[in-house]
């Protein structure tokens, strides 16, 4: 059963269904044979093979710790996590290849900057500007800063229909504002966020400005330097690449200036047994062994995504999320948490009254085979803001179809008619309605 026509889908904007064929898991099957459907892509997306054989391929010929010995499997595996480092670089259009920092994903990214640029730079009375509709991960680590420093924290509100409130943002940046954390991509209300507005802004107040990309370099094009970022955070396992490792970008003035946040090896020029002197980007913020194999991963994911083209994945996402956004609406008592499809990207959660999202979890897996997450989705404070303590979230990426979309929506009709046998959805609209 459809809920919406198939001829509302424009499948001129999709990509070929063939890339499937990509990606090995998405032919498993699921809870006692139910082909897969993987709508969990924003908590973690699946690989290809050929991101598959890199780190294979690593294991099998070249790995060895990198920056240390000289033998050549060293070599080749220092040459090869470098490369990876070139290949950041490039994806996100930074200046220098320094100025890239593998870390082990977003949350470690952002808690550097917090620990090494906060605690040098907040003073008591300074404030950092961040949104009510961040990730945990850029919350508490300023949360934590504020508590050392003795800075303080606001947060800019979303309007009613879960954009940014761009005139609360104009009356909250001050003098007092020292930095601004924002997410490009909210994980939970899909709202795509005026980044460049806020950059400029934030410098013409003389603030500092991070982005976490967790949700926005996997699907939009990044360029930091068109954007004027000073801070760029992101996660290899959100974009094709391996859990572990993630990227801090930082311009290359402010990560020089910054004293290094973990101690240990690799991070120091000279030891004495008092002190230590720090080596230089990007060594000074890449203490012990480094994410060697899931960086080379990452690199060849980049790749991967590079040859399908992001502006491509933007425009499959977008469909899919306006034709799952529309099927949705359709449905009687349900709530779609964020805006109109035109702000928004890759995701659509959504809320029951009288249903738990744990249910509408449950039941999609063990009935149709589809993956979603339930919870808060660590956004527990816009959860709290909407009035509700969790939500559903269907999240695409480039191998999803519209015929997934479908079985998605056909499972949340059952779903609503078992455990709501009052609700009906609405009569179905036609297509060109
Ligand atoms: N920021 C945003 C916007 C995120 O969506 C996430 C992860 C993070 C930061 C943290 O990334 P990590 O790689 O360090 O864990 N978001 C989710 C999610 O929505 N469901 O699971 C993880």
């Amino acid at each position: 059963m459809t809920v919406i026509a198939p001829n509302a889908i424009d499948r001129s904007a999709l990509l070929p269904a063939s890339l499937r064929d990509d990606f090995p898991i998405l032919s498993e099957h699921v809870a006692g044979g139910h082909p897969l459907i993987f709508l969990d892509n924003a908590a973690s997306t699946q690989r290809p093979r050929q991101v598959i054989d890199a780190v294979s391929g690593v294991y099998e010929r070249t790995y060895a710790n990198v920056h240390r010995g000289i033998h050549t499997l060293s070599e080749l595996s220092t040459e090869q996590y470098e490369h990876a480092r070139q290949k950041v670089q490039a994806f996100i259009n930074a200046e220098h290849f320094h100025e890239i920092i593998f870390t082990s994903g977003t949350t470690d990214s952002i808690n550097t900057v917090a620990r090494s640029w906060g605690d040098a730079n907040l003073r008591p009375g300074d404030e950092v500007l961040l949104t009510v509709m961040e990730h945990h991960s850029n919350l508490v680590p300023w949360q934590q800063a504020a508590a050392r420093t003795g800075a303080v924290l606001k947060h800019v509100p979303i309007t009613d229909d879960g954009r940014l409130d761009m005139e609360a943002f104009d009356q909250l940046l001050t003098k007092r504002t020292k930095f601004v954390a924002v997410t490009e991509v909210s994980n939970t209300l899909g709202t795509i966020n005026p980044i460049a507005e806020i950059v400029a802004k934030a410098h013409a107040a003389g603030a500092l400005v991070l982005v976490d990309a967790a949700q926005s370099a996997p699907h939009l094009p990044t360029d930091v330097r068109a954007l004027d970022v000073d801070f760029l955070a992101f996660s290899g396992h959100k974009m094709l690449g391996p859990s572990g490792v993630g990227v801090l970008y930082g311009k290359e003035a402010l990560l020089d200036a910054m004293p290094p946040f973990l101690g240990g090896g690799s991070m120091i020029n000279e030891v004495k047994l008092d002190r230590f002197t720090s080596a230089a980007l990007p060594a000074k913020f890449e203490a012990g062994t480094p994410p060697i194999v899931p960086a080379i991963g990452m690199s060849a994911a980049i790749d991967y995504l590079e040859q399908v083209g992001l502006a491509a994945i933007h425009r499959h996402e977008r469909e899919l999320t306006r034709y799952a956004y529309e099927a949705l609406s359709q449905i009687e008592g349900l709530r779609i948490l964020g805006p109109s499809p035109e702000y928004r990207t890759g995701l659509v959660s959504f809320s029951f009254d009288r249903i738990h999202a744990h249910e509408f979890a449950q039941v999609l897996n063990d009935q149709f085979g589809v993956a979603v997450r339930a919870g808060h989705h660590c956004t527990q404070p816009l959860h709290t803001l909407l009035g509700i303590t969790a939500s559903t979230r269907a999240s695409f990426y480039l191998y999803n179809t519209p015929e997934e979309v479908d079985r998605l929506i056909e499972g949340v009709v059952a779903v609503q008619e078992m455990f709501a046998p009052k609700g009906r959805h609405r009569k179905r609209r036609k297509p060109d309605e």
